[in-house]
């Protein structure tokens, strides 16, 4: 296990030498964040953000996220020119010794939630989901908390109505189809590909969402078998769901989890959840189970602690402050040497 923290990069507010300072962490999760979705990184930039992270004495292997354009997702005539600058991206990040890319295949949407500032009784603060009111909400007239506005109201629109009619089936074509023609790329620069999981594990505004369950990873790995082909298992996303047994998940694919991202959330009602600190008795994520299952079924991947609260008076990005993630790595920290060493010495 390599464990690893999430850096925005150079405009981020928590420095490197912070993250150095967290013990046991071996290096950072990043990426170029200003390059248009489906265009070739420069590798010098790929370059300045591996020489910060080496000063600072952090590896850079995993970069979360490339992101995938829409075209792609859509499967229209032009995705194979997203799909070609795809390849060029892993290949640079081959160049500058990545071994792992986290990305997702949600239509329009990356991960939603209603609150980003859910008040615990404590006072701490954290990303919360009400099933309700994301109903209730307008996908094109769109004004949830952390959803970024990327795209104008009538860029918005335009995709929206570009996804009518599009199927779990469909969709899922258009993935299998991507990641078949970036394969050789990944086979050259050894970067494995690790998909996200959907966030909620659900259709949202009646757009199909396929990475959601243990049945989708079967397909997935069916349709393409190249090793290549991996998982980023996020404990939060497919948590969310509680049809999904995480520790059995954890222990049937931890061969092909290339990255973890692991957190806790509490379930309320229905659908509805709201994040917590890492620990185990935090919530409904047995996040004990699912190291010991990763750590028993041979895992060698990265791990990051996902969203933390907002503790201290610390007022960061929800769900990337910089106290609780780091509770929650010395956490999960702890837990890997707890339960690797119990099996070293049974296996002695
Ligand atoms: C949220 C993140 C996601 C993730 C992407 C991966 O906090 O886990 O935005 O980075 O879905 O492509």
């Amino acid at each position: 296990m390599k464990m690893t923290f999430r850096w925005y990069g150079e405009k981020d507010c928590i420095p490197l030498s912070y993250i150095k300072e967290i013990q046991g962490m071996t290096g950072v999760v990043t990426a170029v964040y200003d390059v248009p979705v489906g265009e070739v990184w420069p590798l010098e930039r790929l370059q300045r953000l591996l020489a910060l992270s080496n000063a600072a004495g952090l590896s850079m292997e995993v970069i979360e996220s490339v992101p995938v354009h829409e075209d792609i997702k859509l499967g229209k005539p032009t995705r194979d020119r997203y799909i070609e600058a795809y390849r060029q991206n892993i290949l640079n990040c081959g160049k500058v010794g990545v071994k792992c890319i986290c990305y997702n295949f949600m239509p329009v949407f990356d991960w939603l939630r209603t609150d980003l500032r859910f008040k615990h009784a404590d006072g701490a603060t954290s990303l919360a989901y009400d099933h309700a009111a994301l109903a209730a909400a307008d996908p094109e007239n769109l004004h949830l908390p952390g959803w970024d506005e990327s795209y104008s109201p009538a860029e918005l629109s335009a995709l929206l109505a570009a996804y009518r009619g599009m199927t779990h089936e469909k969709l899922f074509e258009n993935l299998v189809y991507f990641l078949n023609a970036v394969m050789p790329a990944c086979n050259a620069a050894g970067v494995n590909m690790a998909i996200h999981p959907d966030d909620p594990p659900w259709d949202v505004f009646g757009l199909p969402r396929i990475v959601c369950r243990e049945a989708d990873y079967d397909r997935l790995f069916a349709a393409v078998p190249n090793p290549h082909n991996g998982i980023t298992f996020c404990t939060g996303s497919l948590g969310a769901g509680r049809f999904n047994d995480l520790p059995a998940m954890a222990a049937k694919y931890a061969k092909r989890i290339y990255f973890a991202h692991l957190r806790q959330l509490k379930y309320t009602n229905g659908t509805d959840f709201y994040e917590n600190g890492h620990q185990t008795a935090a919530g409904n994520v047995d996040v004990y189970a699912i190291v010991r299952a990763l750590v028993e079924n041979g895992f060698d991947g990265y791990v990051r602690p996902d969203h933390g609260r907002n503790i201290w008076g610390e007022d960061a990005k929800p769900g990337y402050g910089l106290y609780d993630r780091a509770l929650g790595a010395a956490y999960l920290c702890g837990l890997f040497e707890a339960v690797e060493k119990e099996l070293q010495t049974k296996e002695a």
